[in-house]
């Protein structure tokens, strides 16, 4: 064996058809677990390779020749629901192009779904549920040295016997033992990583995850992979990251993609301390839930280079808010946007539209919210039931909707309430943005950030002059304007 690994982010659908022009704004994140995984690879004397298919422009066919050529012995996929049919299919050119190779997948689709698609596609020959760090290195080892694949905690695999399941792993506490993810493997890194437009101050810019886990059970979401206990990196081990990404790649700015940055406000005060006693002129941003934040931490944070933080406000509705089991209500939510905003970080609504129990007058709920709240940003996302998420139970029971996965991204809509139709919601996903972008004060905060960074202005222009062509190929193609229509919607 050539101890060769090749980890893939492989390509999916991340823009919603008749919505291309949204790619010159959108974000261009890594696949951070990928990183993790890279580097404990590399710890136990394996040679790793990541390919980032969307920042390398590969597509599936392309993908498998890149990575045939570089003939490993073990291939690793990361999962999300929307790129499992194209990881089919690199894994099953790989399999015709190497046919010796081992394919492994990982991450939130096998983590909530593994077992269904282990037994789907038999072209994946191994499977990690959960945190992939320690697995994949028994893994690797018993494939090495002929181990005993029972004994691996979070592991699937084929047996004579057909499809086995181990054991699931323990969540682990030691983060900190972990090596640190192997930026340097990245292609390309950090020039080719960009963030959404407007979405930072300046770059380059990395993504760290500094805590995994949380508690809460909102019903939309997916916390399969690392579970409702919350485990941390010392803020000694986050600077440390942080001075790492400065020192060797000039990264001045750091966006946390923890799910509950603030789950403990000790913690986040002492990596404020930290980070500042380094002197480092960095900025950051994170998550927080609006009944995590409070104005003597927010000074801190301020203080320490905290540029935005992203709320998950969800809607404008409490009935809607109750549905969610979201344990929060507007009053908080806006009670905490205006602290941040008063404390002077700029703040990002997450929202989403669609959700079961939406109808016109919880639209018109969030419509009046976004127009009161001093919010900076709004991220609105057409509600997807990922796998994994307490509510695809509710609304699929155990049936599988295999044939929406490729569309799970938050950009379309796969699903709608009662009273609703598609069409409706994708006029109101376009009439809710425009509610809040259309406020003279948004306005102006963007015409000030674009003037003092004119590397915006150029992917503004680039997303405008497509927009326009939208909008004219969708009003003489006899759709009055609207972007996305049902046919599209509804495979
Ligand atoms: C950062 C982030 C992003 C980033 C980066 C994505 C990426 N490729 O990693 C961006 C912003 C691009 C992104 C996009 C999306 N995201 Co996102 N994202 C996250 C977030 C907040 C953190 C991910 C992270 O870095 N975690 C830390 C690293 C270390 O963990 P990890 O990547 O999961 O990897 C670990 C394990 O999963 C496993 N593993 C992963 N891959 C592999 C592969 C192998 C071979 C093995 C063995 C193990 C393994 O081992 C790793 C180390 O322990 C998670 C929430 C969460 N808590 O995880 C959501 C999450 C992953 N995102 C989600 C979704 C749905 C999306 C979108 C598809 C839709 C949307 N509206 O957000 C879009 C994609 C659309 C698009 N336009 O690109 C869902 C996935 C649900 C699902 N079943 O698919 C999550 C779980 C959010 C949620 N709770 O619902 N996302
Ligand atoms: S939405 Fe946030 S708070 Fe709710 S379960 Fe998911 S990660 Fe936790």
């Amino acid at each position: 064996m050539q101890r060769r690994i090749v980890l893939v982010n492989p390509p999916y659908e991340r823009i919603a058809p008749g919505y291309e022009f949204v790619r010159h704004v959108t974000n261009r994140s890594p696949s951070l677990g990928l990183l993790h995984l890279a580097a404990v690879a590399r710890e136990h004397a394996w040679t790793p390779t990541i390919v980032e298919s969307d920042a390398q422009q590969l597509d599936e066919a392309a993908v498998v020749e890149h990575v045939a050529a570089l003939a490993p012995d073990v291939v690793g996929i990361t999962l999300f629901t929307v790129g499992v049919w194209a990881s089919v299919g690199i894994a099953r050119g790989l399999k015709q192009r190497l046919p010796g190779v081992k394919i492994v997948v990982g991450g939130p689709h096998v983590s909530s779904m593994g077992r269904e698609t282990m037994e789907r596609f038999g072209d994946f020959d191994y499977a990690i549920v959960g945190e992939g760090e320690w697995a994949l290195v028994e893994l690797l080892d018993a494939l090495e040295h002929g181990g005993d694949l029972a004994a691996i905690a979070g592991l699937m695999w084929r047996g004579a016997a057909g499809l086995q399941v181990n054991a699931a792993q323990p969540y682990r506490k030691e983060l900190d033992e972990l090596p640190m993810p192997a930026w340097d493997l990245l292609p390309d890194f950090p020039r080719a990583y960009p963030p959404a437009i407007f979405d930072f101050p300046r770059g380059p810019v990395a993504t760290i995850a500094a805590s995994r886990g949380c508690p809460f059970h909102c019903r939309f979401c997916d916390t399969s992979t690392f579970g409702a206990r919350v485990r941390a990196y010392s803020p000694k081990a986050v600077v440390g990251m942080i001075e790492h990404l400065h020192q060797r790649w000039g990264v001045r700015h750091i966006m946390f993609v923890d799910d509950l940055f603030l789950a403990s406000r000790v913690r986040v005060s002492e990596f404020c301390e930290r980070l500042l006693a380094t002197g480092l002129e960095i900025t950051w941003t994170c998550t927080a839930r609006v009944d995590t934040v409070k104005p003597e931490v927010l000074a801190l944070m301020r203080k320490a280079g905290c540029w935005e933080i992203s709320f998950g406000l969800e809607t404008g509705s409490n009935e809607l808010l109750v549905q969610m089991d979201k344990d929060a209500r507007v009053e908080e939510s806006e009670q905490a946007v205006r602290w941040t905003h008063a404390a002077g970080i700029r703040t990002k609504g997450l929202f989403m539209l669609g959700y079961p129990g939406e109808t016109r007058e919880t639209i018109r709920a969030t419509k009046d919210f976004v127009r009161r709240i001093p919010l900076s940003i709004m991220n609105l996302t057409k509600f997807t039931p990922y796998p994994g998420s307490p509510i695809y139970i509710d609304l699929y029971g155990t049936k599988i909707r295999a044939d929406h996965w490729q569309k799970m991204n938050g950009m379309n809509f796969v699903w709608a309430p009662e009273g609703l139709s598609i069409q409706e919601l994708d006029r109101e996903y376009q009439e809710l943005l425009l509610a809040f972008y259309r406020r003279p004060a948004v306005g102006w905060h963007y015409l000030k950030m674009a003037l003092a960074h004119p590397a915006h202005l150029a992917r503004l222009a680039r997303f405008g002059a497509g927009a326009a062509a939208a909008k004219t190929r969708s009003l003489f193609g006899g759709r009055k304007g609207l972007l996305v229509g049902p046919a599209e919607n509804l495979g």
